[in-house]
């Protein structure tokens, strides 16, 4: 909650470091320096911002706790815009619980969830998408996460988002000045141009918005679906990615009836594996619930393994099984010879989307994960703006609804003052995204799901 923005001081240990280690303790607010002189053993009133001093920390009951060094950092010049101190304590729980409860007893008060971040943006240190991006950067579990946090946390889709606004700020003002002489009833703007800037503006936002795709499976995992005709080895060759006996395997066609997922990290990009029931014709009618959980998981994976048997499968039934496949174009397919320790036919050529590989014995699995890692390389490595974010998304996608809107009342004559209510409203959404817009409702929303001390 951020019920807490009420100019109080607060208090949080800012990371709990293990026995032995220093724990930060993060105090900010107008009473930061006073409340911590109350209990430490020097006056921070005369230091200055960015300087640590060496002293005593005392408990509630004014005994001597620990020797700490206390960092001042003075607003606006720290991390929340406010006067803030940080004590770096020795890591004992102990001391940890002794001196938040000495600084509440000097007058400090429990940070909530978040709330130093919301400090930060409600005194205009970031802006929301960047708050967002602190979050993020904290439950970032691999590289490719970490680095869209990053990018979000330096500011560039803040920016990008900006640059949008502004665009469709210039644009609104020419129709407020055509409302404004609409007595005499003429058309400032030059409609063929507001067209132009309107398409442009809303191809944009929808380009954006579409990057939440990507965005989304660089930070929950590229999803990969193992597909193929019973018995090709694709619960073996999950099991082999995971480097775990995740899924049942067995010489019996039909051994999975589930789709089996799990993630694992290849070279710092978080991929989701599925395993999926083999597609066959079947009366049984569980199977073939497998089978089109199956088909459904392919739709929305980015990238298939689709398995065939070099023991069984000839390369002319592969050909025909390939033709018929019915997959999204969005899907990258890559096709797998599984088994070539028992190859029966001569191996195609391996090539960028034909490998081979034996999944019992570990043979051409490396390049499989380099294959992978460099096909996601594609959403991870580009410069580009890529949205991870639902709220973003959502309200990216709102924002080009109403510019459809705008677009739709160009073009069908509809009055200039109900196009421009359509023009704010697509600023409303875009504004949402960086906190433009009065964000009380959002605010609580974001914050609370970030951790005490942050
Ligand atoms: N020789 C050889 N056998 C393999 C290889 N990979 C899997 N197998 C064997 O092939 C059989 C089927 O393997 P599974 O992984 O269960 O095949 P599946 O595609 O998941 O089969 P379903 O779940 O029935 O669709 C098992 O007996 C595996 O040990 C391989 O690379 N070489
Ligand atoms: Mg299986």
């Amino acid at each position: 909650m951020v019920q807490a923005l009420d100019g109080a001081t607060i208090c949080a240990l800012s990371t709990a470091a293990g026995m032995g280690g220093i724990a930060v303790i993060r105090v900010s607010g107008p009473e930061a320096l006073a409340c911590v002189s109350r209990v430490f053993s020097r006056s921070l009133a005369g230091v200055e911002s960015h300087r640590a001093v060496f002293g005593r920390l005392r408990d509630a009951e004014g005994a001597v706790l620990d020797e700490c060094v206390a960092t001042v950092f003075r607003g606006p010049g720290s991390y929340t815009g406010e006067d803030t101190v940080e004590l770096g304590v020795h890591g004992s729980p102990f001391i940890q619980q002794e001196a938040v409860r000495s600084l509440m007893a000097a007058g400090c008060r429990h940070a909530g969830p978040g709330e130093f971040t919301a400090r930060a943006f409600l005194n205009g240190r970031m802006d929301l998408t960047q708050a967002e991006a602190v979050g993020d950067l904290i439950a970032a579990e691999h590289a490719g996460a970490h680095r869209l946090a990053l990018d979000q946390l330096r500011g560039g889709f803040a920016r990008e988002i900006r640059a949008l606004r502004a665009e469709l700020i210039g644009f609104a003002g020419l129709l407020e000045l055509e409302l404004d002489f609409a007595e005499e009833d003429v058309e400032f703007a030059d409609r063929e141009r507001f067209l132009a800037l309107v398409d442009q503006i809303t191809s944009q936002t929808r380009h954006l918005a579409d990057s939440f795709r990507a965005g989304n499976a660089i930070r929950n995992g590229l999803p990969v679906a193992i597909l193929g005709a019973p018995n090709r080895g694709k619960s073996t060759l999950l099991n082999a990615l995971l480097g775990d006996d995740r899924a049942i395997v067995s010489d019996i066609a039909g051994t999975t009836r589930d789709t089996v997922e799990d993630t694992c990290i290849l070279s710092g990009i978080k991929f989701r594996f599925i395993d999926t029931a083999g597609l066959r014709e079947t009366a049984d009618a569980i199977e073939a619930e497998g089978i089109r959980r199956a088909l459904s998981r392919a739709a929305s994976a980015q990238i298939v393994l689709y398995l065939f048997d070099a023991s069984t499968d000839s390369p002319t039934s592969a050909a025909a099984t390939l033709a018929s496949l019915d997959l999204p174009p969005s899907a990258r397919v890559l096709t797998v010879w599984n088994k070539v320790d028992e190859a029966a036919f001569p191996l195609p050529d391996p090539s960028d989307d034909v490998l081979l590989l034996s999944a019992r014995s570990g043979e051409g699995l490396d390049a499989l994960r380099a294959r992978l890692v460099a096909l996601a390389g594609f959403d991870t490595s580009g410069s580009s703006v890529v949205v991870t974010n639902l709220r973003h998304a959502e309200a990216l996608r709102a924002a080009a609804a109403s510019l459809d809107a705008v677009r739709f009342g160009l073009t069908s004559g509809i009055p200039s003052d109900l196009v421009a209510s359509d023009v704010r409203q697509a600023l409303h959404h875009l504004g949402s995204i960086t906190g433009e817009i009065d964000p009380e409702d959002i605010l609580d929303h974001i914050f609370a799901n970030f951790c005490i001390g942050k």
